[in-house]
């Protein structure tokens, strides 16, 4: 398999108050440091890594209503989107590396821009992510990022400073939700109008997760098979196995569901881009939790690029002979 690394940081919009200094900005290199490059290496992967993007700081960068940091998420997205739509050219698997989840405006943008044909989009998270700047009770873009993206929404998405450049290529009926368990009434109310298929954790607990696979690629691959765009989020596994992330959330996926998913988009060759994201050091406690969370995380990304449980050998392996 060929893949392609690119490292990103999009700066949380949450971390100047909640996560100070060494933030979710430091996720793709402790992720790096736990070898995920080397790792996805020797299982036969052919691995660019592209380094970190890096963006100018905006200051000012007042908020815009109830929306922190625009310029500055809306800038950097630019710059991702471009760099995505570079790699995916090229022919790659795209690996974003968070960074929030507000990354995923860009990185989901640069994708659909390369590939100009519709593209299923699978979020694995507690959250939707999908509150408009208007319903946003926090107004953190990495709680928005799929109101951005939906063709459906865009009359209820008010111009913002940075963002003109954002134009909808997601359908409602091309996403799929996995995880969810932490939704704000208006995100809910938006998820009911426009049909948008969900695997909250009652029905991963009432199918198994191996059935919901099974659901969410016949739904998104009924009438045509499109590549898929896997956005997960590290805060849909359960918290005590992934605790170093900004919004944890108690009842969540196993490690088990997390990796199975993976595993399940991978057979189905469809894979063409996957974020990890809200990976924060910062954020655990001891450096158990820490190593915890990112490890998960790594194994989350060696099951989309061929790892299975059962094991692996190379296709070319010969036994010795005596
Ligand atoms: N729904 C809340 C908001 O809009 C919280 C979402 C942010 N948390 C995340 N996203 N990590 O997945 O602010
Ligand atoms: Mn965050
Ligand atoms: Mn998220
Ligand atoms: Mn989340």
């Amino acid at each position: 398999c060929t893949s392609v690394l690119l490292c990103v940081c999009v700066c949380d919009p949450v971390s100047p108050v909640l996560q100070p200094r060494g933030g979710v900005e430091r996720g793709p290199d402790v992720i790096r440091a736990a070898g995920l490059v080397e790792k996805l290496q020797a299982q036969g992967c052919a691995v660019k890594d592209y380094g970190n993007l890096s963006f100018e700081e905006v200051v000012p960068d007042e908020p815009v209503g109830r929306a922190k940091r625009v310029r500055a998420v809306g800038g950097a997205n630019q710059k991702l989107a471009e760099a995505v739509s570079r790699v995916k050219r090229d022919g790659h698997t795209a690996v974003m590396l968070g960074g929030d989840h507000s990354l995923a405006i860009g990185s989901i943008h640069g994708h659909a821009a390369a590939l100009q044909s519709p593209l299923g989009v699978v979020w694995v998270d507690a959250h939707a992510d999908i509150n408009t700047p208007l319903t946003s009770p926090t107004g953190n873009l990495h709680g928005q990022p799929m109101s951005y993206l939906i063709h459906e929404l865009q009359s209820k998405i008010p111009a913002l400073p940075s963002f003109s450049w954002v134009k909808p290529c997601v359908a409602a009926k091309d996403l799929v939700y996995i995880g969810l368990r932490d939704v704000d009434p208006e995100e809910h109310y938006i998820l009911k109008l426009l049909d948008v298929k969900t695997f909250s954790m009652t029905e991963v607990d009432r199918l198994g997760i191996a059935r919901v696979m099974e659901e969410t690629c016949d739904y998104l691959t009924a009438k045509v098979k499109k590549p898929i765009h896997l956005s997960y989020d590290i805060d849909a596994i359960d918290p005590s196995v992934t605790p170093a992330t900004g919004t944890p959330v108690v009842g969540g996926l196993s490690y088990r569901e997390g990796v199975y998913i993976t595993e399940h988009l991978c057979q189905t060759g469809l894979l063409s881009a996957v974020d990890m994201v809200e990976v924060n050091p910062a954020r655990g406690r001891t450096e158990d939790e820490v190593q915890s969370t990112v490890r998960t995380a790594v194994d989350v990304l060696l099951g989309c690029f061929g790892r299975r449980r059962e094991g692996n050998h190379p296709a070319d392996y010969r036994m010795p002979e005596p």
